[in-house]
């Protein structure tokens, strides 16, 4: 389809007359806003279904990403881009007299997601389509998506994320394509043609709906699918005759109860995690995703025996890991395999990816809920344990009851969902190379003694095309211009910027843009907050979830103490900083609810007080997520990076920051270590304990806090202020802060790393006020960027994981 400026302007008019019965004159943004998405679609079906139908006809292998989390923010500007007529629609809208960017503001974020496991599911989804995998999302449509932050009176207050309260304009509902999944019941077994057999009786049923949203690759005329299931009542189940026999409420009672499945997503927190619904969920998701692929399977008419030479199926951390009884399930149930067989499918087909080392995050289940809820699958991972232990027993550790309990998918009455990951699948992934050794030295150790080439390394990504071509259009018409568009397509060629690191015109283009990005983020924070931040200033920026681990306390003492000492040295000399925070606390984390009302106390006091005449400003944005990630990012001079060493797995952000010209301010963890390794260490400013410091200190359980807050007199005033007075709290207020840090020791070693951080940012001053060499570590990073592309990722899931053959220019 040839499409050009006249055409779109010519299309819209008619789209809004004949969808929407209105004039152009009298359309309001969300009548456009449908308009342009429903003309979006027009654009985009022909070659859905091309795409679909080459997928069939040539029978190419098809990698299902299940997830229970896809954040995928906007959907309308990054389809444009990718279908390649951004500009012309632009162009055409401007004629019409509309700003495409008002537009964008009426879309809702599809928020069904807590971070960066969600997020980086998202990016991947753009990959694939985009490098030409023929990949597909399959997930949960949740009703709510992560809560909305307010801050009332500098707490955090949850409201519900109404996404869906005007309708999805992306979505096609799929009733016809809809399956059955089973809860509860009892299992009763037969024996027929000398054959054991499984009957599943008394169970209820869910009908899970699927809503098919296209997921559109960069210019290549691809386009994928992303399979998102929402949790209905069966008719007959909800059934009508109930209203004469005066069960009216019951009925009703009965489907909100069904439907409640895909209601809402968990707020990643550990107090949330092994709820029964969070089970039903991940069940739901799972016995959903496999029935469908099984349909699409048949229509290629090929054996059985061969599944997993035509399907891959990846999964998300260890929340969809029921894939493989699952797929057991159906092969021996419905397809009437052996064991031997359906086990041979199941664990050639299934690829598992571990997002996280935090021992409390690590997924287990109650063995009587579990078996009350989901019977014969409770069976299967039953005999799945019982043959893994004995094959550990008869080969490598025979007669050690130790090491076979600790490896067993089943002990102490609870079910280790990353145990039977691993055990049922080909390939087990960490995300960055830190993570994926940790993983190997010490949390998965025994699986990795076993299964050691199972275990790889998959350094994640972000997509170029959200967060440097969409989020920062000035810096992607720079370099287009400086060196063509090929890095488009193979981001590794961002590159040849490096050529202009020292080239006064080119540094003074670049430091341009990043002023009026921080401009526009200024008037942001001014509209939103109330607060005039100086664009001069160095934007300092600390945007992530809140958690103890990623330490915005370090953040925050080290913010005190320079406020400390301009108070009691007005003469005291630093570069003007603008401090902005943002991320969401679980919602039952009182800790991380402590410290964003810390924060937002913090900002109070300093932003009000002449006498450091605006020397430093902070600000909390609340609502973090994709939308306000994008307005954020491209206007950061510093990315705050600063996990205690060994807990963050990867980090998503950091990579998102760097590519858009801000300098890292990193601990050496997760992908900071690949970060350092691309840039060069002159290029990005690390401190604090190292991995083997810190699992020295760790180990050795020497460390004491409260020395440090003796013997340091900075960290002796803060932790007093945090305790009595200096702050206009109530009584006790943020005393919890000070009991982790000084009663419980300080688990995250904030004080430890204190001194070393403190040093780091005056580094970090001295960097920006040399501006050649500020301006080129910028350029530098940029220009390393493009390794950190998902695009990247996702050819080496592909070729290495999913022995997928790409046929694309590209790589
Ligand atoms: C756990 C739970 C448990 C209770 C219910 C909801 C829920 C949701 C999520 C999680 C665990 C999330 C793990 C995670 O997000 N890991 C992050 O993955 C990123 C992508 O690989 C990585 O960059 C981050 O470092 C890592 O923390």
């Amino acid at each position: 389809m040839r499409l050009n400026k006249d055409r779109i302007k010519r299309d819209i008019i008619k789209e809004l007359q004949t969808e929407r019965a209105i004039n152009i004159d009298e359309a309001s943004k969300l009548d456009i806003y449908y308009a342009l998405s429903s003309l979006m679609k027009n654009y985009i079906y022909e070659n859905w279904l091309k795409t679909n139908r080459q997928y069939i006809r040539n029978s190419e292998k098809q990698v299902y990403y299940f997830s229970m989390e896809f954040l995928m923010g906007k959907l309308l500007v990054s389809n444009l881009i990718n279908i390649g007529i951004k500009d012309i629609c632009q162009e055409a809208l401007k004629e019409l007299n509309i700003d495409l960017n008002e537009i964008e503001e009426i879309e809702k974020d599809q928020g069904l997601g807590n971070g960066g496991l969600g997020r980086l599911a998202a990016c991947f989804m753009d990959s694939m389509a985009s490098i030409g995998v023929p990949g597909h999302g399959c997930g949960i449509r949740y009703s709510y998506g992560l809560f909305e932050q307010k801050i009332v009176d500098g707490y955090q207050v949850e409201f519900p994320d109404k996404w869906l309260q005007n309708e999805n304009p992306w979505e096609i509902k799929r009733k016809e394509k809809s399956v059955k999944v089973k809860f509860g019941g009892n299992v009763r077994v037969i024996e027929e043609d000398g054959r054991l057999k499984f009957i599943h009786e008394n169970y209820e049923s869910v009908l899970a709906v699927p809503y098919d949203t296209p997921l559109v690759g960069y210019k290549n005329k691809r386009v994928n699918t992303l399979r998102l299931f929402s949790a209905e009542a069966m008719e007959q189940d909800f059934d009508f005759s109930n209203f004469s026999r005066g069960k009216y409420i019951e009925a009703f009672e009965y489907k909100h109860s069904i439907e409640s499945i895909s209601q809402v997503l968990y707020p990643d927190d550990a107090l949330e995690a092994g709820r029964n619904l969070r089970l039903k969920q991940e069940y739901f998701l799972v016995s959903a995703g496999i029935q469908s692929i099984m349909r699409t399977f048949k229509k290629l008419k090929k054996p059985i025996e061969d599944f997993h030479e035509y399907i891959a199926i990846h999964i998300n951390d260890t929340h969809p890991a029921l894939a493989v009884p699952e797929l057991m399930r159906i092969l021996m149930d419905e397809e009437n395999l052996g064991w031997d067989e359906a086990w041979n499918i199941t664990a050639n087909t299934i690829s598992y990816t571990n997002h996280t080392i935090m021992s409390e995050a690590l997924e287990k289940w109650d063995v009587e809920m579990f078996k009350s809820l989901l019977p014969r699958i409770y069976m299967i991972i039953s005999e799945i344990n019982e043959r893994f232990c004995r094959e550990l027993w008869n080969t490598k550790y025979y007669g050690d009851f130790d090491k076979i309990s600790q490896m067993a998918i089943i002990a102490h009455n609870q079910i280790r969902m990353a145990h039977l990951a691993i055990v049922g699948s080909y390939s087990v992934n960490g995300v960055a190379k830190l993570h994926t050794e940790l993983l190997k030295k010490q949390e998965l150790k025994d699986f990795y003694d076993y299964y050691p080439y199972r275990f790889n390394n998959k350094t994640n990504g972000i997509s170029h095309r959200r967060w440097l071509i969409k989020s920062n259009p000035k810096l992607t018409e720079l370099i287009n211009e400086t060196i063509g568009r090929d890095w488009i397509n193979l981001p590794t060629k961002l590159r040849k910027l490096l050529k202009y690191r020292n080239d006064p015109a080119f540094q003074e283009r670049i430091y341009q843009i990043k002023q009026n990005n921080k401009i526009k983020l200024s008037n942001i924070i001014r509209e939103k907050n109330g607060i005039d931040v100086d664009p001069g200033s160095i934007f300092d920026i600390h945007v992530k979830r809140l958690h103890e681990y990623k330490r915005q306390l370090l953040n925050v003492f080290h913010i005190m103490y320079l406020y400390n000492s301009l108070r009691e040295n007005p003469h005291f000399d630093i570069y003007p900083r603008t401090f902005i925070f943002g991320g969401k606390a679980a919602p039952s984390y009182n800790m991380a609810k402590q410290i964003i009302k810390l924060i937002n106390t913090l900002a109070d006091k300093v932003n009000n007080d002449s006498r450091i005449k605006d020397k430093i400003k902070i600000v909390f944005m609340e609502n973090y997520g994709v939308s306000l990630a994008e307005d954020i990012i491209p206007a950061a001079n510093v990315s705050q990076q600063i996990s205690t060493t060994t807990k963050e797995a990867s980090g998503t952000g950091n990579m998102k920051f760097m590519m858009n010209g801000a300098i890292t301010l990193a601990t050496l963890d997760g992908a900071n270590i690949d970060i350092k390794n691309a840039v060069g260490e002159e290029n990005i400013v690390v401190f604090g304990l190292n991995e083997k410091e810190f699992l020295e200190l760790y180990r050795s359980g020497s460390y004491n806090s409260m020395e440090l807050y003796n013997n340091d007199i900075r960290l002796k005033t803060i932790l007093n202020q945090l305790k009595g007075g200096f702050f206009s709290v109530k009584k006790d207020e943020l005393s919890i802060i000070y009991d982790s840090l000084i009663k419980h020791n300080d688990e995250f070693f904030v004080l430890k790393d204190f001194d070393s951080y403190v040093k780091a940012q005056k580094k970090i001053e001295n960097l920006y006020r040399n501006k050649p060499k500020w301006r080129e570590m910028s350029i530098v990073n940029i220009g390393s960027s493009g390794v950190f592309s998902s695009d990247r990722t996702v050819y080496e899931y592909a070729t290495g994981i999913w022995k997928m053959n790409l046929h694309n220019g590209y790589y």
